[in-house]
C-alpha cells in the first residue's frame, strides 16, 4: 500500500468527507463459522466492508489514513461510503484488537485499550465507531462514558445479533447507521446505536438475546432515531460539555473490588455477608425490589449485615431490579437501608452503577464520603437527579420551549420558575394575569406530577406557599411518586412549610405514614 495517496493528497469530490475511525474489538458481527463454531475473523475492512457498495464508494481510489496505535504512527487503509443523505462521504479506517474477542471476555483491559485508542487518534477523526459483541456492550458503553471526560466528538458503540456474513443480518444497518451518525452529527457522548436507534450508552441494557431490537434505555428517551426520512436527533436530550477543558480519559477502572448482588425472597443474610467479605471488596451494587425495598430478614439480620458492611467502608448502592423506574431517594432517610448507609442509585442501570463505582474507586484521593456523594449525582447523564422535585418543562431550553407552549402551559411554566425562586411578586402577578383560569393553573402539574404547591412546599419562601393556598390550591394532590406536598416539605426539613400545610389541612398519604409522622 506504500505508493497509495496519503492524507493531504485526497481525491477531489463534489462532496465533503468526514473521517471516522472504527475500533474493532470483535463480537458476532465479525464472526464466521469454523470447526470450533463461530469465531471472530480479522480483516473486516477487506472481507466485510469492501465488497459492499453501501460501505465502498468505488469512485474513490484507495487512500491511506494516518492513525496512532500504542503511540506509534501508522498508515491505515481506508474506504469511504457513497454520499449520504447529508451530502457527505464518510471515510473510515479500522484498527483491530488482537486477538478479537467475544464480548463476554471483555474486561477493564479492553476498555483501557479502546479509551487510549480514541485519545491518541482524537485530533485526527470526526468521530469513532466501536464494533463490539452485544453481550457486554452496555457495560462497555457505560464504562467508556465515565472514562471519557469533556468529550467533544461522538463515540458510537455497535455490534450485531447476526454476523455480517450471514444472509439475514442486522450488521449492515447497525454499522452504516453508526458510521453516518458519527460522521455527520456532533453528538459528544458515548452512545450505543442498535436497530435504528441511538441511545446514551450509560442508560442502556441488553433486553433480548436474539431479537434485532436487542437494546433499550428504559429510563431515558433515545438520543436519535433513523427513519426513511433521515436521522431524527432529539437535540434537547444531548449532553454537551460545559466546562472549558480538553478531552481526557481515565485509563483504568477498578473492577476487581466491586460486585453486584440480586436480592430475592428467602435470601439468607449469611450469603450476602459472604459476598461482603470477599477479599478487599470496596463496593457492592445491591439490586433490590421495586422502588428500593429489601426484606429486613428475621429480626433485621439482613439489614444488620448491610449496615456492618457500610460501617467497614464498603460503598453499597441500591438499584432497582425493575428495568423501568427508580429507587426513590425520597424514601432514603426513612428506610432501614437508608439508615444502614446505603446510597440510593435512583434510576441507574446495574451496568451503569457497577462501572461508575469502578471508575470512582479508581480515582486517587477520593474520600469514602465523596465517593458516596458522587454515586448519588449524575456525572455523565447516567441518572436522573431527583433529590427534590425540580420544576421541569417538556424539554429543551426555556426560550426554545416557550414558543411551543400553549398560553396555559406558558403560565404554568412561569409560575413554576417563580415559585422555585421564591418570587412572591411574580407569583401574584402570574396568577392575577391568569384570573379566568386560576383553578386550572393551580391544578396543573409538571411531568413528574408536581403542582405549584409541591414546588412551593420545598421552595425557599413560605409566603409563596401561603399565597398559593389562599388562592385555593389543594394540599392533597399527590405527584407521580405518590407524594404529598407535606411529605416533601417534611423530608426537606422545612418546618415553617410543614406547619403551614398542616394548618391548611394537609396530611400524609397512607403509604407515606410508614416513614413516620410529619414532624
Ligand atoms: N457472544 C457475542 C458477543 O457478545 C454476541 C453478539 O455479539 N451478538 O461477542
Amino acid at each position: 500500500m506504500g505508493n497509495l495517496p496519503v492524507e493531504g493528497d485526497l481525491p477531489t469530490s463534489n462532496y465533503p468527507e468526514s473521517r471516522v475511525l472504527i475500533i474493532m474489538t470483535g463480537g458476532t458481527i465479525c464472526m464466521q463459522p469454523s470447526a470450533d463454531g463461530l469465531i471472530p475473523m480479522t480483516g473486516f475492512l477487506k472481507n466485510a466492508m469492501a465488497p459492499r457498495p453501501s460501505f465502498n464508494d468505488s469512485s474513490s481510489p484507495p487512500v491511506e489514513l494516518v492513525a496512532y496505535k500504542n503511540g506509534e504512527r501508522i498508515s491505515l487503509p481506508s474506504l469511504r461510503t457513497p454520499p449520504s443523505a447529508y451530502s457527505r462521504h464518510i471515510r473510515y479506517g479500522i484498527l483491530e484488537f488482537s486477538p478479537l474477542l467475544d464480548s463476554s471476555s471483555i474486561s477493564s483491559t479492553g476498555w483501557t485499550e479502546i479509551a487510549l485508542t480514541v485519545k491518541e487518534n482524537y485530533h485526527l477523526y470526526d468521530g469513532f465507531v466501536v464494533l463490539h459483541g452485544t453481550d457486554s456492550l452496555a457495560y462497555t458503553a457505560s464504562a467508556l462514558s465515565f472514562m471519557m471526560s469533556d468529550l467533544g466528538k461522538p463515540v458510537i458503540l455497535t455490534g450485531s445479533q447476526a454476523s455480517i456474513f450471514a444472509l439475514q443480518s442486522d450488521a449492515v444497518d447497525n454499522l452504516l447507521g453508526s458510521l453516518i451518525i458519527a460522521g455527520t452529527f456532533i453528538i459528544p457522548e458515548v452512545c450505543l446505536f442498535f436497530h435504528h436507534t441511538l441511545f446514551r450508552g450509560n442508560r442502556t441494557t441488553k433486553v433480548s438475546a436474539s431479537a434485532f431490537k436487542a437494546f433499550d434505555s428504559p429510563n431515558y428517551e433515545p438520543l436519535a432515531k433513523v427513519t426513511s426520512l433521515g436521522v431524527d436527533v432529539n437535540w434537547s436530550l444531548v449532553r454537551r460539555p460545559t466546562r472549558i477543558a480538553h478531552f481526557n480519559i481515565t485509563k483504568y477502572l477498578d473492577t476487581a473490588h466491586v460486585a453486584a448482588f440480586r436480592i430475592f425472597p428467602g435470601i439468607m443474610p449469611e450469603m450476602l455477608d459472604a459476598v461482603f467479605r470477599a477479599p478487599n471488596l470496596r463496593g457492592l451494587i445491591l439490586e433490590t425490589f421495586g422502588m428500593g425495598n429489601a426484606p429486613g430478614g428475621v429480626d433485621g439480620s439482613l439489614t444488620k449485615v448491610i449496615r456492618q458492611a457500610c460501617e467497614r467502608g464498603v460503598v453499597v448502592v441500591n438499584v432497582s431490579q425493575c428495568t423501568n423506574g427508580f429507587v426513590s431517594p425520597l424514601y432514603a432517610p426513612g428506610t432501614a437501608l437508608g439508615r444502614a448507609g446505603v446510597v440510593f442509585g435512583h434510576d441507574l442501570t446495574t451496568e451503569g452503577a457497577l462501572t461508575k463505582l469502578s471508575y470512582l474507586l479508581a480515582l486517587r484521593g477520593l474520600t469514602l464520603e465523596r465517593i458516596r456523594a458522587e454515586m448519588a449525582r449524575s456525572l455523565r447523564g447516567e441518572m436522573t437527579e431527583m433529590a427534590s422535585p425540580v420544576f421541569s418543562h417538556p424539554g429543551g431550553d426555556v426560550e426554545e420551549v416557550a414558543v411551543r407552549l400553549s398560553p396555559a402551559e406558558s403560565a404554568f411554566t412561569a409560575l413554576g420558575y417563580a415559585v422555585q425562586r421564591g418570587d412572591l411578586a411574580a407569583v401574584r402577578e402570574i396568577i392575577d394575569c391568569d384570573r379566568d383560569d386560576t383553578h386550572q393553573l393551580l391544578k396543573r402539574a409538571d411531568y413528574a406530577g408536581n403542582t405549584a404547591v409541591h414546588l412551593a412546599a420545598v421552595g425557599p419562601d413560605a409566603e409563596v406557599l401561603r399565597e398559593l393556598l389562599t388562592r385555593g390550591a389543594s394540599v392533597h394532590v399527590r405527584n407521580r411518586a405518590n407524594n404529598t406536598p407535606l411529605f416533601l416539605a417534611d423530608k426537606s426539613g422545612l418546618e415553617e412549610n410543614v406547619r403551614l400545610l398542616k394548618e391548611a389541612g394537609a396530611h400524609l398519604w397512607e403509604s407515606e405514614m410508614a416513614y413516620g409522622p410529619a414532624s
